[in-house]
């Protein structure tokens, strides 16, 4: 394993696969679909990041619930360990094998099953890419509920696995909104069938939520069932430049009230952010070149009114120029302006990755104090690493990350447990958006109550007895018997 999966050991219990597990599964799928090939595990082995390596020998790929149904239900009466995967684009290592446990990854169960014009409700299987469903909603004149910068590889069953939050929640909220019904197949391949398609359906315990955001340890989700906003055809995207973390607090403030109904995005990065972005990434140049400053906010507007919409966003930029929040600011005048002002937000990951190695954490915090962490964090590092925030501002939602040229234990000792503590102090969540996957299954106190933590042993119990799906992760491992 990796720097971070060193304490754990594998539970016994798992079965290892033999010849006979690959006959039943080419059986089953058809040799093509039956992986074992050395650079595709590779990999399927090693998540986004290249932090969590597992050695799984083995990756099946399923093209429908029948198959999986199949393959789960002969797992789970062998004890052999599996998990789930979508895009892997995931950042909490909970999408990669810890040891040798069979990945299963849907990206061949990626059709789109139907779609109504009048609802909005879109029903696909959970191996669609989102970037896809983007495509193919733009043209039926609906946009996603969700946006992230990994659409190009991430699907629709990790987005819903993770519960993904994403550029547009501050509009359209989570996915426990927006998605109306799902199918799932348990760990001893029973299919459950939650794939409604209603607004509204109160017939007793709403259990597809239970999936929502349970990280593969639950069940793996096979079809999706979304609710779609229509696209409307007036979107505006401002970049602009304030010069301290409370003038970007009274600007939100402002926003919500002044952009009110037509705000679809509210997103903040620091001086560190755009640096690592302009240094690392080629396309990227400073929209706002003519002086250095410490915050950069990007606000976006969705609406139905091109000229009302406009004037309205620039009545507000005027507004707080005057007021002296904002320092500098542009509006995008064409597409490609407007991409390229997306592209410095969404950059950042990546540019982080160019950088070396980096330490992500993702915390909910309240917004008055969500700076103070990292200047705090940025002293008690002193020069030895990069210390860098951004994230979606308007949810209250703090990527902070530490980049460094490697991995050292001295610098995750700096890190933690002090933020962890420290958000946990302020009432915060240690994972906003991200998850806990293999990460933060064992630091969950930090932010629920050791009796919810219980419960939620209890209903992993009652839905996998043997612990077969994705383990090692999301529960500390003190709760799972072995
Ligand atoms: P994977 O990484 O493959 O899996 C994620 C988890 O879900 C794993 O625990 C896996 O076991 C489980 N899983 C996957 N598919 C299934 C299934 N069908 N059934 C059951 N369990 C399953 N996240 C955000 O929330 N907001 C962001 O803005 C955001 N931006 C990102 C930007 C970049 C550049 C990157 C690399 C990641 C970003 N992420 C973000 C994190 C990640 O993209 C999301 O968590 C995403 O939803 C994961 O989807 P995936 O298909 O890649 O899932
Ligand atoms: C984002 O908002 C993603 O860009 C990734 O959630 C955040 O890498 C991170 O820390
Ligand atoms: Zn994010």
């Amino acid at each position: 394993g990796s720097a971070t999966s060193t304490t754990i050991q594998r539970n016994p219990l798992f079965s290892t696969i033999n010849h006979e597990d690959i006959i039943y599964f080419e059986n089953i799928l058809g040799p093509k679909s039956v992986i074992q090939d050395d650079e595709e595990l590779q990999t399927a082995n090693t998540d986004w990041m290249h932090k969590y390596k597992g050695s799984s020998k083995l990756m099946l790929l399923p093209e429908n619930t029948e198959q999986l149904s199949q393959i789960l239900k002969y797992c789970n009466s062998r004890c052999l360990a599996v998990v789930p995967q979508g895009g892997n684009t995931g950042l909490v290592g909970g999408s990669v094998p810890v040891f040798d446990e069979i990945i299963i990854n849907t990206r061949r169960m990626n059709n789109i099953i139907s779609f109504d014009e009048v609802s909005g409700v879109l029903v696909c299987e959970a191996g669609c890419i989102l970037e896809n469903l983007i495509t193919f909603l733009d043209k039926k004149g609906f946009i996603m509920p969700l946006d992230l910068g990994a659409k190009g590889s991430c699907q629709i069953g990790g987005n819903v696995s993770t519960n993904a939050g994403g550029l547009r929640l501050v509009r359209y909220g989570s996915l426990h909104g927006t998605v109306i019904g799902l199918e799932v197949v348990l760990a001893n391949g029973n299919v459950m069938d939650m794939l409604g398609t209603l607004r509204k359906d109160n017939t007793g315990y709403d259990l597809k939520h239970l999936f929502i955001g349970s990280e593969g340890s639950l069940g793996i989700i096979t079809k999706v069932s979304i609710l779609t906003p229509p696209k409307l055809s007036s979107v505006n995207i401002a970049f602009l430049a304030c010069q301290d973390y409370i003038s970007c607090q009274k600007l939100l403030f402002q926003a919500k009230r002044r952009l009110g109904e037509i705000l679809s995005a509210f997103e903040f990065l620091d001086a560190e952010a755009m640096n690592l972005v302009l240094h690392h990434l080629d396309s990227v140049r400073n929209p706002l070149p003519s002086s250095i400053y410490n915050f950069y906010v990007l606000i976006e507007t969705t609406g139905s009114n091109e000229s009302n919409d406009k004037e309205k966003l620039e009545a507000f930029l005027l507004h707080a120029m005057e007021s002296g929040l904002v320092s500098d600011g542009a509006i995008a005048q064409d597409f490609n302006q407007a991409s390229s002002f997306w592209h410095i937000r969404e950059g950042i990951p990546e540019a982080l990755m160019k950088a070396g190695a980096v330490y992500k954490y993702d915390l909910s915090i309240p917004v008055e104090k969500m700076y103070d962490l990292v200047e705090e964090m940025r002293i008690r590092l002193g020069g030895k690493a990069n210390v860098v925030g951004y994230g979606h501002l308007g949810d209250g939602n703090l990527h902070l990350n530490v980049s460094a040229s490697q991995y050292d234990d001295n610098i995750l000792a700096e890190i933690e447990p002090f933020v962890y503590e420290w958000t946990s102090r302020h009432r915060g969540s240690i994972s906003a958006e991200h998850g806990l996957g293999l990460m933060k299954a064992e630091k969950i106190y930090y932010s629920k109550s050791s009796g919810t933590v219980q419960l939620m042993a209890s209903i992993k119990k009652l839905l996998d007895p043997s612990g077969i799906l994705n383990p090692y992760k999301v529960i500390p491992s003190s709760l799972i018997s072995s």
